[in-house]
């Protein structure tokens, strides 16, 4: 069993098992939730990440939360939105897929899920939900998952979009 809810807040926060860092492919940090997520877990992290040797658009790395509520944090690169013809779908899913098998390894419970690539990357926020939910609908079902997925929405389209996109989906 599982279950799946969104929320609106600051992803910061959360006491949850790992929360996922919207990233970039250095992994030294950034502004939008990045650079929220490296001030609250203070300079360690930034120290480990250093250490990782950067991560490739769509694909996962984890660290430990340091001064943050959550125990971890996986570091996942969105893609740059292009205009649709770059890969930038399958991108933005295989963050989702890749997240959720780290969580996985690590035997994690509850995962807070950004909305990847939706600021500053300039992904279209619907197409992005889309991705994101029907990504770890299908990853749930197949897996054995996290018993938690949170979507945290910090803005009110991506908020009612969620809503409306798990509402449809028979998970609010
Ligand atoms: N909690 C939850 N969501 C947040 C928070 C927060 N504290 N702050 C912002 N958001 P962005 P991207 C939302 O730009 O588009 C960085 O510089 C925000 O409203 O953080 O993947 C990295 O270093 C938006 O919906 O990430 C990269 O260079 C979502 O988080 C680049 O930005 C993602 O917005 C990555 O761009």
């Amino acid at each position: 069993m599982f279950t799946l809810q969104v929320i609106q807040g600051d992803i910061t926060k959360l006491a949850v098992d790992a929360i996922v860092n919207a990233a970039n492919s250095s992994l030294l940090g950034g502004g939008g939730v990045d650079g929220a997520i490296h001030r609250a877990a203070g300079p360690e992290l930034l120290a480990e990440c250093q250490t990782l040797g950067g991560c490739a658009t769509g694909d996962a790395k984890i660290t430990k939360g340091y001064r943050l509520p959550a125990h971890y944090v996986i570091h996942t690169v969105g893609p740059v939105w292009q205009g649709g013809a770059a890969n930038e779908p399958e991108l933005l899913a295989s963050c989702y897929q890749r997240s959720l098998e780290l969580a996985n390894d690590y035997m994690l419970n509850s995962v807070a899920f950004p909305n990847i690539s939706t600021g500053v990357y300039g992904y279209p926020k619907d197409q992005a939900c889309e991705i994101a939910v029907q990504g770890v609908i299908n990853f749930l079902a197949i897996h054995n998952p996290p018993a938690s997925v949170l979507f945290v929405c910090f803005d009110l389209e991506n908020l009612s979009l969620y809503r409306n996109r798990l509402a449809k989906a028979g998970y609010a």
